[in-house]
């Protein structure tokens, strides 16, 4: 049925009013049809705002859940990968100090080859050179020098047994040359522990006797003896590894 039920529940067909009425009619018609209309799309905004909202907070709530069970997870990978860091610089530095250890080694095993064939002897990390000819203390020195080594220092009971053990007069290191009775190492350092065979040193007859001889008393543990720089005599001499 074609009409509009007013206020009063009537059913009003406007075909059947005059012209004005109808004009009337139609306007209210259609201002009510606008209203209601827009009150029906205002409710379904209505529950489309909310339906949005609800979403919303669904989509909120599944964000901190993952959120806070994705956090932890971000925490823990960030530490183990520091930790793998920490763990790869160690190996590197490792590396590093072995390389140069490795290094290290090669250079000595070269040098231990090279002193070992030109017929240097090895005892507790040095190599010692006994000469095949004699010199003054002076000289000796020198060639010690000239060596890259010293005229050998005796720093202890075994030491002084290895060198005892040569069997041969030879030059060391020591002497008083410049304060009488002040001896001295080649390399400034006093003397502390010494071997001075029994009645040495003696500045024999008054002579003036500053450098010091390993002596041909070899049955004895102490058998250093000072004699003249201008004796000649082999010599010893010592290099450090
Ligand atoms: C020689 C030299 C001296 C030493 C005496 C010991 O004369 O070697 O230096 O002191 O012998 O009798
Ligand atoms: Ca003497």
């Amino acid at each position: 049925m074609k009409g509009h039920r007013d206020e009063s529940g009537m059913v009003l067909d406007i075909r059947n009013l005059s012209s004005p009425a109808r004009s009337v009619g139609l306007n209210r018609f259609t201002n009510e049809s606008v209203e209601a209309a827009a009150s029906v799309s205002g409710g379904k905004l209505h529950k489309w705002i909310a339906g949005s909202f609800c979403l919303l907070c669904i989509l909120q709530a599944a964000l901190n859940v993952s959120l806070r069970l994705a956090l932890p997870l971000q925490d823990s990978m960030n530490k183990e990968r520091e930790e793998q860091k920490r763990q790869l610089d160690y190996i590197a530095s490792q590396l590093n100090f072995l390389t140069k250890e490795r290094e290290e080694l090669k250079r000595k095993l070269e040098d231990f080859a090279h002193y070992a064939q030109q017929g240097w002897l090895y005892f507790n990390g040095s190599f010692y050179y006994i000469s095949s000819i004699t010199k003054t203390w002076q000289d000796s020195r020198d060639d010690c020098l000239q060596r890259g080594a010293v005229l050998a220092i005796i720093s202890n009971t075994e030491e002084q047994e290895f060198i005892r053990l040569q069997q041969k007069v030879m030059w060391i290191g020591l002497t008083d040359r410049e304060t009488e009775g002040v001896w001295k190492w080649v390399d400034e350092t006093p003397l502390t522990a010494s071997f001075w065979y029994s009645g040495e040193p003696n500045n024999f007859k008054h002579r003036n006797e500053d450098c010091v001889v390993i002596n041909h008393y070899y049955d004895y543990e102490n058998n250093w003896n000072d004699a003249a720089c201008e004796n000649l005599n082999f010599w010893l001499c010592e290099k450090d590894m």
